[in-house]
């Protein structure tokens, strides 16, 4: 496809920074040179562990790339509790995640702020993972590509067109997530596939052929290659199994 695959493990809410240099030291070593050469590896911890994350890699020449879990839509001013864009491109982070299902139900995130975020995201120069995902009761009611194009429609419409192809789309299926159950594989191929005609049919044939979709939701070592090997599936956002160094390693050596 040409597009350049992208695993990315979301810690969401564990590890202090001392347990993450631990993890990323033991990941590193039980990983090869030609791990990273099918797909880019991300690690995105929690906030307060960016900075020793940044230097570790540095130190050691991990071929990591950071990433965040959000961020704010502001760029600075007078938000208590919030991080911006600016503060984690200066760490060195490549990725944020934007509008995790978490996010949305637990905060309340809308898809218009999501949007924002992505753009902040963009505009701070990195690239924002953004998630949709429809719920139990809206696959339930058949409802799964109307949830997902209006939680995508927002980033397509505000997103600097020239940029598009910076956006990461992860699909996860709200039901699937920390389930233990990931979805059927040829489901997520079907939803993936519509998920990029969805973007060709709004922004142009090649803006869909270049954009990347990962599969996120209970991914596990023996179900990785599985969505990878889908043609429109270009990376895995994993959450659980990222932060069991030797099952993160070995999901990235069979995808
Ligand atoms: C979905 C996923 C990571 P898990 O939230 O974003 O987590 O792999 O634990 O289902």
């Amino acid at each position: 496809s040409g597009r350049v695959r992208l695993i990315s493990g979301n810690w969401k809410m564990n590890l202090n920074h001392l347990e993450a240099i631990a993890l990323v030291q033991k990941l590193y070593h039980l990983l090869r040179p030609e791990d990273f050469r099918y797909a880019e590896v991300g690690i995105h911890p929690p906030f307060t562990a960016l900075r020793s994350l940044q230097l570790t890699f540095e130190a050691d020449r991990m071929p990591f790339t950071l990433g965040a879990q959000n961020c704010s839509d502001e760029a600075a001013g007078a938000y208590t509790g919030e991080v911006s864009a600016p503060m984690l491109a200066k760490l060195g982070v490549g990725y944020v995640i934007v509008g995790h299902s978490e996010r949305r139900r637990l905060f309340h995130e809308t898809s218009e702020l999501v949007a924002r975020k992505a753009l902040a995201v963009q505009q701070a120069g990195m690239h924002p993972i953004v998630c949709i995902g429809e719920s139990a009761q809206e696959r339930a009611a058949g409802m799964t590509q109307e949830v997902l194009t209006a939680q995508l429609s927002p980033v397509l419409e505000s997103y600097p067109v020239g940029a598009i192809d910076g956006v990461v789309i992860a699909y996860e299926p709200v039901w699937a997530i920390g389930a233990g159950e990931a979805a059927d594989p040829d489901a997520v191929g079907e939803i993936t596939r519509a998920i990029r005609a969805f973007v060709s049919e709004r922004l142009g044939e090649a803006v869909g052929a270049r954009i990347r979709i990962q599969y996120g939701g209970s991914v596990n070592v023996g179900n990785a290659r599985a969505f990878m090997t889908l043609d429109d599936v270009d990376g895995l956002l994993v959450g659980g199994a990222s932060l069991d160094p030797d099952a993160f390693a070995l999901l990235i050596k069979s995808a």
